[in-house]
């Protein structure tokens, strides 16, 4: 299987990973409002030689209890930075919105995918997408990422995700578009405890059987950390790449992570697994 993204391909027939490029003023800034395009720049291409097949760059923090941001923020920090990875890098760049807006002048500018945590859910969404032609990855969240973590409720979170993905690709599918351009996500984190997260990791093959290419975001989360104790994101390496590996044996295609060439090893031995 091998996915379009604007002029690159993208292809799946072995587990691949997306390296996490944030462009928010705790990175690459100098504590002030700028974002240094030549430090993006370098980050993104350090993780393509360390074998990232796509970069996903994101502007507005959506970790629990972050503040949204205005369109004209996220906007002045993404669109340069987007621009310039379409013109220096070998694989696609995949927009980290939710805004109509930010899809339209991401997709502009060169971008090769919209990954939205709202799966297109936003009003104009949609719609901004499927002009766009760009394939769409589109996660699950209960909630929203200022409370989402406050009561995370499920009467069976497997059925639950599976339903809204499902529901929510055939959404894609009425507004026109393809059914090849559509990638799903549980959305680890978003509105779960750590029995929900655990939960879909185990079954996350049932979330594969839904037949569209699964990405999974798992990489120094909170999940890692409660399980082995540890506070510091940076010391979740270890207990991502085992995720990582469960994830892509129930049938992940693309690892969203920070860590890409420790997680492109890990998924070289995953992949040689899967095609014995
Ligand atoms: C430490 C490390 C603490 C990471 C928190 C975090 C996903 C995503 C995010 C995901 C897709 C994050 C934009 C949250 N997670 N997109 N985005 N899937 N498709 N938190 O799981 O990385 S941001």
């Amino acid at each position: 299987m091998i996915i379009r993204c604007a002029n690159l391909d993208l292809d799946l027939n072995q587990p691949r990973v997306m390296g996490i490029l944030n462009v928010t003023p705790d990175s690459f800034s100098d504590g002030g409002m700028f974002i240094k395009l030549s430090d993006a720049l370098k980050h993104a291409v350090k993780m393509v030689d360390e074998g990232a097949a796509v970069i996903d760059v994101g502007g507005e923090s959506t970790r629990p209890g972050a503040q949204s941001v205005s369109l004209q923020q996220e906007l002045d920090r993404v669109i340069p930075v987007i621009e310039s990875l379409a013109h220096e890098l070998c694989v696609p760049v995949s927009i980290d919105t939710s805004k109509p807006e930010v899809m339209r002048e991401a997709a502009a500018a060169g971008a090769g995918m919209i990954n939205d945590v709202y799966a297109l859910s936003a009003a104009g969404a949609i719609e901004a997408a499927t002009e766009s032609q760009l394939p769409v990855c589109l996660m699950h969240m209960q909630g929203n990422p200022r409370s989402m973590q406050q009561h995370p409720h499920y009467d069976d979170v497997v059925a639950d995700v599976s339903g809204y993905l499902q529901q929510r690709a055939l959404a894609c599918l009425a507004a026109g578009i393809p059914g090849d351009k559509i990638l799903i996500d549980p959305g680890f984190g978003f509105g779960k405890n750590l029995s929900h997260n655990v939960k879909l990791l185990k079954k996350l093959n049932v979330i594969s059987k839904l037949g569209y290419p699964v990405l999974a975001g798992i990489s120094r989360k909170r999940m890692i950390g409660r399980i082995l104790n540890e506070n510091e994101a940076d010391q979740r390496l270890y207990g991502s790449l085992a995720a990582a590996v469960i994830a892509a044996m129930k049938g992940a295609s693309i690892l969203r992570v920070h860590d890409v060439r420790a997680t492109v090893d890990a998924m070289r031995i995953t992949a040689a697994v899967i095609q014995q």
